[in-house]
């Protein structure tokens, strides 16, 4: 025993869409756990994920990219859940690109300053910054923007400057008990992760604005002994756009499941068995009682 107190809080990842928060908290957590795409608005919903050793216990909380342009009620409740998320932490991490801000970033700084929570800033991406020296120059710009002290330059992707800024957050933690039991990864169940993974699998097979309009819902999982099955309903806004996701001949659909069933037996350890349909619900996204029963903040 080190005879240092115990230590730990909630540790939200905030940022706008396509920063590379959700690759930043896998990193941290050392685990994939959130999933992640090129597209923005991939996370559409708060996900913890718990990272415990015998000293502390972060509870780290990625968020959905805020925006600004939130038209469609699914839009406003990915805004409403980042924004719960922020009010509810004790420690910031505010994710940003590299040599770029924008209207966006500063919307998360005002709901930051607003909430009054210490931040520390991470600057991503900076393995795509082939001339490095044009970095300090941002970095003095940020600390004079957003007023925050502590800037780790970073790289979720290469895990490059990741481990500085986990020891930062280790040692700023209040004191206090562990929240979760030490073996607990994240809050969500393995079923929400499935509905997560195939989600993930469409956004990075299907093209231009599809994925927005795209919802999994897992109808029957079941385990026996010869593994997992999970049969799950994708459903879309539209009659064309069912014809897209499934593809010529089926061709979408059939790489689709092939990753996510590939992904799932790697994360549940076990065989499985997964079965795909592809439903019209006219205009969900926009329908508050639709977007309730499919789990979304609203
Ligand atoms: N080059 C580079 N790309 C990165 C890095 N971190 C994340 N990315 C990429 O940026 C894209 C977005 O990453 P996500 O982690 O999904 O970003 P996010 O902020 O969680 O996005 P939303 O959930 O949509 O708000 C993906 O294509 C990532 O591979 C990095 O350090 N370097
Ligand atoms: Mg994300």
């Amino acid at each position: 025993m080190s005879g240092e107190p115990m230590r730990s809080g909630y540790v939200v990842i905030a940022g706008r869409p396509n920063v590379g928060k959700s690759t930043l908290m896998n990193r941290l957590l050392g685990e994939k756990l959130s999933i992640v795409s090129h597209k923005p608005q991939t996370t559409r919903h708060r996900i913890l994920g718990v990272l415990s050793d015998t000293a502390s216990q972060i509870v780290f909380v990625d968020t959905p990219g805020l925006h600004r342009d939130a038209a469609r009620a699914l839009n406003r409740s990915l805004n409403r859940a980042a924004k719960t998320a922020v009010a509810d932490a004790d420690l910031a991490v505010f994710v940003i690109e590299a040599l770029r801000w924008t209207e966006e970033d500063d919307d998360v700084l005002q709901r930051l300053r607003q909430q009054e929570i210490p931040t520390f800033l991470a600057i991503n991406k900076i393995d795509r910054t082939a001339d490095k020296s044009a970095l300090l120059p941002f970095i003095d710009d940020m600390r004079n923007r957003t007023g925050c002290e502590e800037i780790f330059p970073l790289s979720a992707l290469k895990d490059d400057g990741v481990a500085r800024l986990l020891d930062a957050i280790r040692t700023r933690l209040p004191v206090g008990p562990a929240l979760f039991p030490a073996d607990q990864l994240t809050d969500r169940s393995e079923r929400f992760i499935a509905a997560e993974i195939i989600r993930e699998k469409l956004t990075r097979a299907l093209h231009q604005e599809l994925p927005y309009g795209i919802n999994v819902e897992i109808e029957a999982y079941q385990e026996d002994e010869k593994g997992v099955r999970i049969n799950a309903v994708i459903w879309v806004e539209r009659p064309g756009q069912k014809a897209i996701a499934i593809g010529h001949k089926g061709e979408t659909m059939k790489a689709v499941g092939r990753a996510a069933r590939l992904d799932l037996k790697k994360r549940l350890g076990r065989p499985v068995h997964l079965e795909l349909w592809v439903k019209v619900l006219s205009n969900w996204a926009d329908n508050e009682r639709h977007l309730r029963r499919f789990g979304y903040d609203v």
